[in-house]
Formats: structure tokens, C-alpha cells, sequence
């Protein structure tokens, strides 16, 4: 069944459709109203596990805004369940039993995530239902490294010490966690896939704490597996590795269909990395919405120019939108893309 609106799947494969596409990382979420109006009635975790709720989340920035592709409403965490490992949102995401030893890893039980996350593929289905063919939707998942971090950390980090200090010290124990995630990570999509998403994005939000010699030596190997294992999937990658300009040039390297950008380097800089046979993903700074319309207008008009120097384009924040967003400028900043 052909979508309605076909504009993001064709920018993923290299086409110019007539606009722009766009979307918004953490689209859905606590800047709009209808979001927390569900929320007032469950908790986060009682959200992601309710396929119906997060059918009914997801398409509301579609309503909302207008923008051209819906993603699954979920958390990079979930997958913990598969570990049999809670994560509480107070409202950052809190591990209770972290894992920093070789003793603590050797005893993880890793299960199959078809097995252990048959909600979020009822999440999918439920999503594809509900859309009706309108826009494509977008699964997803934390990369290797990120997802680790949180269980290694046990919380939202600023230094990544404990992560880094593994790395450094126990490099055989960080590898084979690394190996074993990665394991995880590409059943998981598989399942998503399998489930009825349209594309996939992988998230590696923290790989800005390692420095590129170290990301290239202790990451790059687990998500270049991954990225191939999604290459049989039949669906577009998107890559986003976020909080080093630097990381790009490595991102880069692996055949993702689609390279996210994110707010840390201007756009035109971004495809000289890139190169102008990729299509690319970005990367408004998302704090721009807190300033007055004509800014984000011509801030978005000037990367939406910048992009056309690459195959294609697909407009987007360069990290997830702000809280504090009123929906109005996020809805104002989609028409203007989508007029430029
Ligand atoms: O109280 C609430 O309602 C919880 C807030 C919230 C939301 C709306 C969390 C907790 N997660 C989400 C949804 C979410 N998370 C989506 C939904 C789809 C969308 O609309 O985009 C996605 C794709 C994520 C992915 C995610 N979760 C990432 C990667 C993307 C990124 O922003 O870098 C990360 C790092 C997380 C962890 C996480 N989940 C939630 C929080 C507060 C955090 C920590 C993030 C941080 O500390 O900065």
C-alpha cells in the first residue's frame, strides 16, 4: 500500500522531493499539551508499555504540526526488559542495579527481545494501524555505546566515568558487553522491522564522550555490525552520532542510507564531511525555538539552503526539541520549511 506521503522515505533513498521533509526528534513529547494530558493519567513506563497510548502519542505531532514521518513512541531504555532490568523515570532514567564489574557482566542474563519486548512491537503494529498509511513511521534504538552507558553509569552521566574508566581498565569486559548489546540491539530491530516500521534511526547520543581515536578503536567495530546486520532489514538507516563534529567524518564511513547532523557544526560544513552523494538529517539547534519566529525562519530557511549541497535533505532538529517549546513555533518552523 503506497503511503500518502511519500516525501521522507524518498528523500531517505537520494530522491528531491517537491518540499523538504521534515521531522522532529522527541516529537512527541512534554512541550505538547495533548502529551500530557496522557501522561497525567500514567506514568512513563505504563506509557511505553501500552500499545494503544503510544499509537495515540505518536500521531500527535502529526496532527499537530503537519511534519512527514511519525516515530514509534518508546525509549532507548526499554530494551533493559530484555536484561530483566528495571529503569525508573524520576524523570531521568535511574538503573538500580548497574553493572561495572566483570563479575556483575559475566552474571547478566541476556533474553531475546522477541520474546521480552512484544509490547513495543504491538506498539508498531498498533502505530501502523492507526496512521492508515498517512506518513511513514520511524523505529528505533539507542546504539551500542549509548544504551551501555546508561547501564554501566546507572543514570544520565556528564563525565562518563564509569563507562570510560571500563574502557580504559577493562577493555575485554567493555568489548563483551559491547558484543552482547549489539547482539541485542540488531534483534530488536529486526523486530520492528518484522512488526511494520518503515525505517529505522539508531541513536548514539553520547558518543560525544569519547574522543574520536577511542570511538574509531572501542565503538566504531560494535556499530559497524549493526549498521550492516540493518542493511538485510530492507528498510533506510538513519545514523545520528551525536556531540562531536568530529564523529562524523567516522559515522560517515558506514553505509547508512541517511547521516543525522547534529547542532554542533553548520550544515554546509557538515556535507563538505558527508560528501555531496549522502543524504543527510539536521540540525537546527533545538533552543532556536525559544527565540522569536523570524529567527527560526531565516535560521531554517539557511539550512534548508545548505542542503541542498547534499543528495538529499531531510530537516530536523539537531537534537530533540526542547520542553519548553511552544507547539505553535514548532508547528510555524514545519510550514516554513516545507515553503522554502
Ligand atoms: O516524563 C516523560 O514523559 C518522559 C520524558 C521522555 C520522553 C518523552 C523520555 C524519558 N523519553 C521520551 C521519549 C523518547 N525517547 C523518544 C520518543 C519518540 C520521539 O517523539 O522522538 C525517543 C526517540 C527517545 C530516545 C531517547 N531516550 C534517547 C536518544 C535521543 C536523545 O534525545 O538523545 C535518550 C538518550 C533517551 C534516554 C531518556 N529517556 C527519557 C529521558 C529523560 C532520558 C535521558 C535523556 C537525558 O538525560 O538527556
Amino acid at each position: 500500500m503506497p503511503l500518502q506521503n511519500e516525501t521522507f522515505l524518498q528523500a531517505c533513498r537520494g530522491e528531491r522531493p517537491a518540499h523538504t521533509p521534515i521531522w522532529l526528534m522527541r516529537q512527541a513529547g512534554r512541550y505538547m499539551p495533548e502529551y500530557r494530558a496522557v501522561r497525567s493519567r500514567v506514568t512513563f513506563n505504563q506509557l511505553c508499555r501500552s500499545p494503544d497510548l503510544c499509537a495515540e502519542v505518536t500521531l500527535q505531532p502529526i496532527d499537530g504540526l503537519g511534519v512527514d514521518a511519525a516515530i514509534l513512541f518508546s525509549d532507548i531504555l526499554v530494551v533493559f526488559d530484555a536484561l530483566g532490568i528495571d529503569v525508573r523515570f524520576e524523570p531521568s532514567p535511574v538503573i538500580a542495579t548497574p553493572v561495572r564489574t566483570e563479575a556483575e557482566a559475566l552474571a547478566l542474563r541476556w533474553g531475546d527481545p522477541h520474546e521480552h519486548l512484544g509490547y513495543v512491537f504491538d506498539a508498531v503494529r498498533a502505530c501502523k494501524r492507526a496512521l492508515a498509511d498517512r506518513v511513514p513511521l520511524i523505529g528505533f534504538c539507542g546504539a551500542p555505546f549509548t544504551t551501555l552507558s546508561y547501564l554501566v553509569e546507572g543514570q544520565t552521566s556528564r563525565e562518563f566515568e564509569k563507562i570510560k574508566g571500563m574502557i580504559f581498565s577493562a577493555p575485554k569486559v567493555f568489548a563483551g558487553l559491547m558484543e552482547n548489546m549489539t547482539s541485542l540491539l540488531c534483534e530488536y530491530l529486526r523486530g520492528q522491522v518484522l512488526a511494520g516500521v518503515d525505517a529505522l534511526q539508531v541513536f548514539d547520543s553520547w558518543a560525544g564522550a569519547l574522543s574520536p581515536a577511542d570511538y574509531r578503536e572501542h565503538v566504531l567495530p560494535h556499530l559497524a555490525r549493526l549498521v550492516h546486520f540493518t542493511r538485510g532489514l530492507g528498510v533506510p538507516l538513519i545514523l545520528f552520532v551525536r556531540g562531536n563534529a568530529n564523529l562524523l567524518a567516522l559515522a560517515a564511513e558506514l553505509p547508512a542510507e541517511v547521516i543525522g547532523i547534529d547542532w554542533s557544526i553548520d550544515m554546509d560544513q557538515a556535507i563538505a564531511v558527508t560528501g555531496p552523494n549522502r543524504v543527510v538529517q539536521g540540525n537546527l539547534d533545538p533552543m532556536l525555538l525559544l527565540g522569536p519566529a523570524e529567527l527560526v525562519e531565516r535560521k531554517a530557511r539557511a539550512c534548508v539552503a545548505a542542503g541542498r549541497a547534499a543528495k538529499a535533505h531531510i530537516f530536523n532538529l539537531g537534537h530533540g526539541i526542547s520542553r519548553h517549546t511552544d507547539p505553535a513555533i514548532a508547528r510555524h518552523l514545519v510550514e516554513v520549511v516545507h515553503s522554502a
